[in-house]
This record gives C-alpha cells, structure tokens and sequence, in this order.
C-alpha cells in the first residue's frame, strides 16, 4: 500500500486531464470556475453524502410554432405529452413535429427533497440533443450545446429545500456550422425550413437520456481522474481529486470483495496493488476508488469510481491490451430502436450486449456519437472493448459530390467546417474525455468519422484537436474513421493519429454485385495503407444492405446470401495481412435515416434487423468469431 507522488502523476500536472471547457490550464482558474458554477462531469451517484431524485416519465410539450412568444414563464398550454427518456420525433404521429426544425419545450414540476437545505441543488441533463435552455420557473438557468454529453446546472439559488418548481427545458435539434455534427437547414419553395445533414442516421432530437435532480455538499469531489498501469503481480492506480472548497482527500481502494487493498491520503498520489487482478477483455475485474473529502477529520463528500487496471498501448502494427496484442472484432452500431429512437433503454441495451457475446463480439465503437454513460458502465462490468468516437460526423462536403466525392466547395471553410465549428468540436472532445476518461472498456478516442482527410485545410483542422486530445488523454491511442475518398495517396493527417481506422464497401457503393473485383480492390487499398504507415489497421466499417427473407443462389446484393459472401471476402482479404488489427462490421443492427432513394426503411446493413432479430450473416459471424479471444483469426503469422 502506497500513497505518493509517482512519475506518472507528474502526466496530471502537465497533462491538462482536467475535465471540461478549461480555455486556461491553471488549477486554480477551474476551480474558480466551479465555483460560480461551472458543471461537473461526474455521473451522479448516491452516496453517503449525495442523494438523487430521477425525473424521468411523462412530461407536457410543444414546438416553438404552436406556443406563445415565452412559453417557459407559464405552465405549457398544449394537448401533448412526451416520454423522457426518448427522442421526440417518432412519439407522435404528426409530421410537423417529427420533422420539425427549432425548439421544443418539455416541462414538468419537481419537487426538491425536505433534507436538502444546506446542500447545493443540481440539474442534471445526460443528454439533450443537441442544444438546450433551462428554466426554474421564469428564470433560465443554465444552456449546454451538444447533443450527447451530459450538463449540470447549479439551481441552489434558485430553489428550496421541501419546495417545488416548474421545470421547463426548451430543446433545439437543429444543427449548423456552430455543432458537432454540423448542418445547415434550408428553407424551400414553400417557406418550410429543412434540416440538412451530412451523415445518414436520421437526426433523432430530444431529452434523449435521463433527467436528474440531485443534491452535492458545498465542500465535495468535484473531478477524479484515475490512470492504472501494472508491472509483474503489481498494480498501479495514480489518481488526481479536483475539490470544491478546502478539505483533506482520501482514498481507499477495495477489491470486488469490498476489502480495502490500498489506502492513500492527498488529492494526488498513487496506489499499489499486490496480486492485482487485472481488467480484460472478457474478463472484466474492477475495483473500486472511495474517495473521501474530509474537513476537521469528518467526512463531507464521498464518491466511489470504479477502477479496471489495464493498458493499454500502440507499438509497431500491434495493438496491446495488457501488453498482449489485441483483435477487435465486433460492430460499429447506433443507439437506436423503434419509437424512443436514440432514446436510452436499459433493456435493449442489456439484449444488445448478449447479442454481442453471442456473436463473438468483443468491441464495439459508439458511432458516430458518445452513447449513454451506463453503455459505458455496462461494457466496464462486462469486458467489452469500446471504441468512443465523438459526434464529428458529416465533416465532409465530398459525400455531396457522390463517389466522385469531389466537395462543391471546401469542407474546412467558412461556408462549412469553419472557426465555428472547430471551436465546437474541441469543447465536445473536452466533454469526451472528461466524461469517459475513466472508462477501462474505452481503449481509443475516435475522433471524426469520415472527414475530407484528403482535403487542404484538414491537417491544420485536426492538429490542434489530436493535440488538445493528447493533453486531456496521453495513456490512450487517437484514431479517425477513414473515408473512401481519402486514400493512402492522398490523406493529408494520417500521421498525427496512431492507429489506420478504414471505412471501405468495395462490394456495395463500389462494384456492387462483383466481389472478385472488389476483393482486388480491398488487397490493393490495405496494401497502401501498410506500406504508407507501419502502423496497425484496423476496419471500422465493412458492410451489405441487406433484406431479411430475400434469397439467391447467385451474387444478387440485398440478398442474406450476398451479405455473408461480402463479409467472407473482407475477411479472407484482412487474413493475408499479420499488421490488421481488427474488424468492426457496419452495422450492428438496422437502424433509422434520412428519406433516400437508396434507403429502404432506413439503412439495413444490420447483422440484426432493427428488433434485433439474426439475419443470415449473424451466424456467419458467430461461426467466425467465437473462440477467438482478442486472438486474430488463424494468427499463425
Ligand atoms: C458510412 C458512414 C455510415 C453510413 C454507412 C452506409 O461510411 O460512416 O454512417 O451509415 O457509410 O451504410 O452508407
């Protein structure tokens, strides 16, 4: 048992690992910042010393169209209802509000707990997509942008102990050159304003996560960053407390037995573990870090973390989990089903990680978005790999060009991806990885799908970012999901990152029907990227439309047939080359879009259709990647 300031502590103090909007690195300037509020990117948990009330359920609603000039300073006169959690836009059978451009109003009254006077009140948003404002009564509060990582907002003043108000929470799904992802919306021939995106998935708006009030004490924990390493039978758990107010810190660190196994004292030091048991893939083990602010010796605040000991590292073409290489197989998916659209659902998400296992999955990326905190959890407890990927999607004018993919005008432009949009996408990192940073199961940030790499302007786009990135995470590799049109010939950022991220549907969008051409193809465009990079690669996305029931005895696309020979051929294609790291199919399951032409019901590249059940190719899958163990297939190289 250990308590001390370590070499790796001295990453903390250089490191920036400070959770949020920091514009200036200083400590003290944080804190101060948490002082007047600024919020926190700890998950609400009960403890001790913080108690919790869940606003979830059935909330009064109306579009900014259909309600008076300031629809929060009364109680929301309108016939409609909505659930929280849930995207709004399929609740209704009304068109207007499905597609609706501008804000929406949810609101309900809280009632705040008797206990709580002396306690400092707070809102809880885990996710409201993708900008909101937030009234007490008549007074706004607070506003967040960004649709998929969570806000505090501090009410104390605003409220009382054993009183109620009313809670409304005006929330916009539009998307511009101001978001992550960005848009723009149009207005028609008819006045009717549109919102246009650059990314397929239907864009789902709304309270989307849970809603909490709850309750922190004035001296508390307001960040903990935890970063593990190991050597022989020996762990290592560095930790770094960021308080609120003056107070001792300390730490005790128990095992899943709830033994304390190290116990240290101080807002940073490092804690050793003897016969550590180590996280894994598929064999997930945690600890948990109480940790404690104390104030004349009483204890004030606690908050637990759970602790994965792990690491995990890029070197040569390898990627090392534990020091072991490690082979992703898996999916990249969406949150998505029917009716709550992105909505979070417990139960899919328990049925969504047994169809993983059950597959033989042991990855998965949150494309191409940050899902909800308890996905994280959920893939902690159960040894699942994640890769988190940021809401960077659509940062390419070259998908409107088709595949000629020849942008109508500069994508990192001001007519585009501009200062603006910059500006918003380095805040969402910093919500990220303030956010997930303690995660055992997230082992690489991704942190654009797509985007115009093969345009000018990209690399001095995505520098800063890699940086920025780097300074709030240096223990996890960076990665970006590569685009057709960027090739190794012409991407202009591939050497800031550590890990090659290809997207590729030679098979579907290219050569579709011809999987001999396309096979050629795929070997060719690995066989680039080998030779540009030395770095491991991976595919993020590799994928068939496919119609459930539709059958042929010939290479006809759309058919169950042809989906499991696309997927054989990419991997027949990733066995030749020892430097392939993994495999991530596109998609998980079949999931909701814009209106296309090439969209039938949405996009049905789903190894499962959108209520989950198996098509053909989850069977393929399964034949493949049971047993595997993080092991590459026939790995005899
Ligand atoms: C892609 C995108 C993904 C789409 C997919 C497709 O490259 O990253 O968001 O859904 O292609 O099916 O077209």
């Amino acid at each position: 048992m250990e308590s001390s300031s370590s070499p790796r502590c001295e990453q903390f103090r250089h490191g920036n690992r400070l959770p949020i909007a920091l514009e200036n690195d200083s400590l003290d300037a944080y804190i101060a910042e948490k002082r007047a509020g600024r919020p926190s990117m700890l998950k609400p948990t009960p403890t001790p010393t913080r108690e919790m009330v869940n606003l979830d359920g059935v909330w009064r609603f109306g579009l900014d169209s259909r309600l008076n000039d300031q629809p929060w300073k009364a109680r929301l006169d309108t016939p409609l209802e909505a659930a929280v959690p849930a995207s709004y836009n399929d609740l209704f059978t009304d068109a207007e509000i499905r597609d609706h451009v501008g804000w929406v109003y949810y609101q309900r009254e809280v009632r705040v707990p008797r206990g709580w006077s002396g306690e400092r009140i707070l809102l809880r948003f885990d996710a409201a997509t993708h900008a909101a404002r937030v009234y007490v009564d008549r007074a706004l509060v607070g506003e967040h942008v960004g649709g998929y990582t969570p806000f505090d907002i501090d009410i104390t003043d605003n409220v009382a102990a054993g009183g109620a108000f009313r809670l409304t929470v005006a929330v916009s799904g539009d998307l511009s050159n101001e978001t992550i992802p960005p848009g723009k919306i149009e207005v028609g021939l008819t006045g009717k304003r549109t919102q246009v995106y650059f990314h397929d998935f239907y864009n789902y708006a709304g309270l989307a996560r849970s809603v909490w009030l709850y309750s922190v004490p004035e001296t508390r924990v307001e960040d903990v960053t935890v970063v593990t390493t190991f050597t022989g039978a020996t762990g290592v758990v560095d930790y770094r407390v960021v308080l609120v107010g003056d107070a001792e810190v300390r730490v005790r660190l128990r095992d899943a037995s709830g033994a304390v196994v190290a116990e240290g004292s101080g807002a940073e030091g490092s804690l050793e573990i003897s016969d550590v048991v180590l996280w894994k893939p598929g064999a997930p083990y945690l600890y948990e870090l109480e940790v404690e602010a104390l104030v004349a010796d009483v204890v004030v605040d606690s908050y637990p973390v759970s602790v994965g000991v792990r690491t995990v590292e890029v070197r040569g073409h390898e990627f090392l989990i534990n020091g072991e290489p490690f082979y992703f197989t898996g999916y990249g998916k969406h949150e998505d089903t029917a009716v709550r659209g992105k909505g979070h659902d417990n139960a899919y998400m328990v049925h969504d990680f047994q169809l993983m296992e059950w597959s033989g999955a042991n990855s998965f990326r949150t494309s191409h978005y940050p899902y909800a905190e308890d996905v994280l959890d959920f893939a902690d407890r159960h040894g699942i790999v994640v890769i988190d990927e940021t809401a960077a999607v659509g940062l390419n004018m070259g998908v409107v060009g088709g595949l000629s993919g020849t942008p109508p005008f500069p994508t990192f432009s001001e007519q585009y991806a501009g200062a603006a949009t910059h500006a918003a996408h380095a805040q969402h990192i910093r919500e990220l990885i303030g956010r997930d940073k303690n995660h055992p199961s997230v082992v690489m940030w991704c942190i654009a799908n797509e985007p115009a790499s093969n345009e000018d302007g990209a690399r001095e786009y995505f520098e800063p970012l890699v940086k920025l990135a780097r300074e709030l995470d240096p223990t996890r590799p960076l990665t970006y999901s590569l685009v057709m049109f960027a090739t190794f010939q012409n991407d202009q950022i591939i050497d800031l990152f550590d890990v090659v991220s290809m997207n590729r549907y030679y098979g579907w969008y290219i050569n579709a029907g011809d999987l001999t051409t396309a096979e050629m193809y795929l070997q060719g465009d690995i066989q680039g990227w080998i030779d540009r990079t030395g770095k491991p690669i991976m595919m993020t996305e590799y994928g068939a439309d496919t119609m459930p029931g539709l059958h042929s005895v010939w290479d006809q696309v759309w058919t169950e047939e042809y989906q499991v020979d696309f997927l054989e051929m990419y991997h027949r294609v990733f066995d030749r080359f020892p430097q392939f790291v993994g495999e991530q199919v596109w998609n998980f399951s079949d999931f909701a879009t814009t209106n296309g032409l090439h969209r039938v019901g949405g996009n049905k590249k789903g190894i499962f259709t959108r209520d989950r059940r198996p098509k053909s190719a989850a069977f393929a899958l399964r034949r493949r990647w049971r047993g595997l163990n993080g092991r590459k297939p026939g790995a005899e190289f």
